[in-house]
Parts: C-alpha cells; sequence; structure tokens
C-alpha cells in the first residue's frame, strides 16, 4: 500500500513510572518495520526529548516493543543526534567495567552509582530494517545496558545494594497510592 503523504502528529506519550508492573514485562521483538513502528520511534523521541532524558525504551510508554531511542548529544545547542536500536542484543561484553551515576525517566529524581562492562558489542536493526552492530564505551555503553535491561524487564535499581532498593520501591509505591487516594 502507498504511504500517506504527510506524517500523522507527533505525540508525547506518558512515561510509565515504578512500581507499574508493566515495567517488568520482557518486550516482544519486533518482527516488521510497519507505519505503527515508525510513529512509535516518532513519538518515543518526542517524548525523550520533552522528559528531558538521553534515551527511552518502549516499555516506559506502555508499549511492549523492543524498539530504543537515545540521543547523546553532549551540550544544549550541539546539533541532535537521534540514534534508534529495534531487537538490540548484546553480542559481547568486556570484563572490564565501568561506573556511571545512572537516572530513569521511570524513576524520576533517583540516582544511583551503577557498575557495568565498560564496554560492550551490540546488533540491532535500524529503522531501514538493515541489521548493524556497534562496538560501544563510555556513556554509550552505560546507556545501551540500561536500555536493554528496560525491554527485559530490568531495572536500573536491580543493579544496586537490596537495602537501597527496597527504600525506592518504597517511596514511590507510597507516592502511587497517594495519587489513587
Ligand atoms: O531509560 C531511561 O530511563 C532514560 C535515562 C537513560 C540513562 C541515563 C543515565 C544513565 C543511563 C541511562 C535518562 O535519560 S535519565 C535523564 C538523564 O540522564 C539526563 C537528562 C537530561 C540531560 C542529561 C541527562
Ligand atoms: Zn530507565
Amino acid at each position: 500500500m502507498a504511504r500517506p503523504l504527510t506524517s500523522p502528529p507527533l505525540a508525547l506519550r506518558e512515561i510509565i513510572i515504578l512500581p507499574d508492573k508493566r515495567l517488568r514485562l520482557v518486550s516482544e521483538p519486533v518482527k516488521k518495520i510497519t507505519a505503527d513502528i515508525r510513529k512509535l520511534v516518532d513519538d518515543m523521541f518526542e517524548t525523550m526529548y520533552d522528559a528531558p532524558g538521553i534515551g527511552l525504551a518502549a516499555i516506559q510508554v506502555g508499549t511492549p516493543k523492543r524498539v530504543v531511542t537515545m540521543d547523546l548529544a553532549k551540550k544544549e545547542g550541539e546539533p541532535k543526534n537521534p540514534q534508534v536500536f529495534i531487537n538490540p542484543e548484546i553480542l559481547w561484553a568486556s570484563a572490564e567495567t565501568a561506573t556511571y551515576e545512572e537516572g530513569c525517566l521511570s524513576i524520576p529524581e533517583y540516582y544511583s552509582d551503577v557498575e557495568r562492562p565498560a564496554q560492550v558489542k551490540v546488533r540491532y536493526l535500524d529503522l531501514e530494517g538493515t541489521t548493524r552492530e556497534v562496538d560501544a564505551n563510555g556513556l554509550l555503553a552505560t546507556c545501551l545496558q540500561h536500555e536493554i535491561d528496560h525491554i527485559n524487564g530490568v531495572l536500573f535499581i536491580d543493579h544496586i545494594s537490596k537495602l537501597k532498593r527496597d527504600r525506592v520501591i518504597k517511596k514511590f509505591s507510597k507516592a502511587a497510592k497517594r495519587t489513587v487516594e
């Protein structure tokens, strides 16, 4: 079928927050890059830039598909560098580790040091459906691992001590209860 000449308007999607159970779902692989997937990606960028964040997994906007958006452009005013990773998988991770203070748009205003492999090799599909591989280090390696965790139902607080994790979960569970009441 012919593609429409005009694109649908971009939409901000709601970011789901801890303790929303959907954050623990294992997302489904994308079988075909359809107009719905392209619209999801466009909306994810809109939502990620608005938050603001440097990465976003589709499950954070309630869609359990293995889709990740990212933009690690450093300074305000620097050209944007939007990156899309579909069905990303870690092929190799270094034994060497790096520690980075991570945050999460689904756990707002909470930050903690997380130790992860310093380098990873990741295979993924781009928006044209071409298979690509990237050798990542630094923030890209950290962010890719954080987002791949999301599509596997894992949160960065799963990498910190149980004491700290239980405290965060309790705080967000109480806040969610107050919103309902
Ligand atoms: O997946 C997410 O929840 C997004 C998260 C990504 C991330 C941050 C830090 C380390 C690993 C992964 C965020 O974007 S949190 C917000 C953030 O880091 C940021 C926001 C504005 C400017 C700079 C950074
Ligand atoms: Zn996150």
